[in-house]
């Protein structure tokens, strides 16, 4: 049995593609089982109780020598906690590559706007006899994962094969307004009620090595910004705790607005804010670092800290 594992803090992109492949994988007569490391984001919800699809199970660890595949992330820091004692057989991602394996292993790394994509292309690169076929509610699964990770092909991360792999998974899905279903899933994305903060800060968050040091980046993409920036002293002060409990050298929150492509930035501290201003430009907004056009944390947020820290 192979355990198919997307990402901690799952999103749309790491637990629809997991569960696809998962499909894909038994018609090719292998046994795997899609899982998630953590609670479904309000979109994935949203998309599931629409279509009624049932969560994969959600699991911490593995046990000893477990065969995993590795779905939308490759690095150890977003992965399962006991990743050292599993077997990673296979690595399937839109990141850059950054792990080390003791063994050869499949790899299957594509610079597309989602994991989704690649394994769309999977399913396509193939057709006839013997080759899996595409239901209908995993073209929707599959489609949903695109539209989220490219934010309905706004993000700099948006490649043609990604629009052109959804006109051909919409043959399948007819969904019939995708610009309609993108909406709903990011207003359901958006809609977080009385979240616990450190829920809201980790939303989307991921810890990275900048110069030797961890940073903590979480990102909150949604239609409504003020909901954040409403809640900023919270987040300010659930920051400086996480960032002292998880030893880190700084700790950012950008609020994306998804629909006018703005980037509104929470830091702890002084800190923090002169090294995000000094590095994006950014204008402060009454203490909010404001900078348009910055929305993928992949593409635009974390090449540019690394730029930085290189120099
Ligand atoms: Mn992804």
């Amino acid at each position: 049995m192979k355990y198919i594992i997307g990402h901690t803090n799952p999103d749309t992109d790491t637990i629809c593609s997991a569960i696809v492949y998962q499909d894909f994988l038994s018609q090719k007569g292998v046994e795997s089982k899609a899982l998630s490391l953590g609670h479904l984001n309000n979109e994935t919800k949203f998309i599931f109780e629409k279509f009624g699809i049932t969560a994969p199970d959600h699991v911490h660890e593995l046990p000893h020598g477990s065969e995993i595949i590795l779905l939308d992330h490759n690095e150890e820091k977003q992965s399962i906690k006991n990743i050292n004692d599993l077997d990673i057989v296979e690595i399937i991602d839109h990141h850059k590559v950054k792990i080390e394996t003791d063994k050869p292993i499949s790899i299957l790394v594509k610079p597309l706007g989602s994991s989704c994509s690649i394994i769309a292309e999977k399913y396509f690169e193939k057709l006839g006899v013997g080759h899996p076929t595409l239901l209908k509610t995993n073209a929707i699964l599959l489609i949903a994962g695109i539209l989220s990770d490219t934010l309905f092909f706004r993000s700099p991360t948006t490649t043609q094969t990604d629009k052109d792999l959804v006109e051909k998974l919409n043959e399948i899905a007819q969904i019939e307004d995708l610009e309609k279903f993108s909406l709903e899933m990011f207003n359901a994305k958006s809609d977080l009620g009385e979240m616990p903060i450190e829920e809201v800060i980790k939303l989307d968050y991921k810890v990275f090595d900048f110069g030797g040091k961890n940073y903590g980046i979480g990102v909150m993409e949604t239609t409504h910004k003020d909901y954040g920036i409403n809640r900023k002293e919270e987040i300010v002060a659930k920051m400086k705790e996480i960032k002292e409990k998880d030893a880190l050298a700084g700790i950012f929150f950008s609020i994306i607005d998804i629909l006018n492509e703005e980037n509104y930035t929470i830091t702890p501290g002084e800190e923090e804010s002169a090294l995000f201003t000094k590095i994006f430009n950014a204008e402060n907004q009454n203490g909010i670092l404001f900078v348009d056009n910055l929305i993928s944390r992949k593409k635009q947020i974390v090449p540019k800290f690394e730029e930085y820290f290189k120099n």
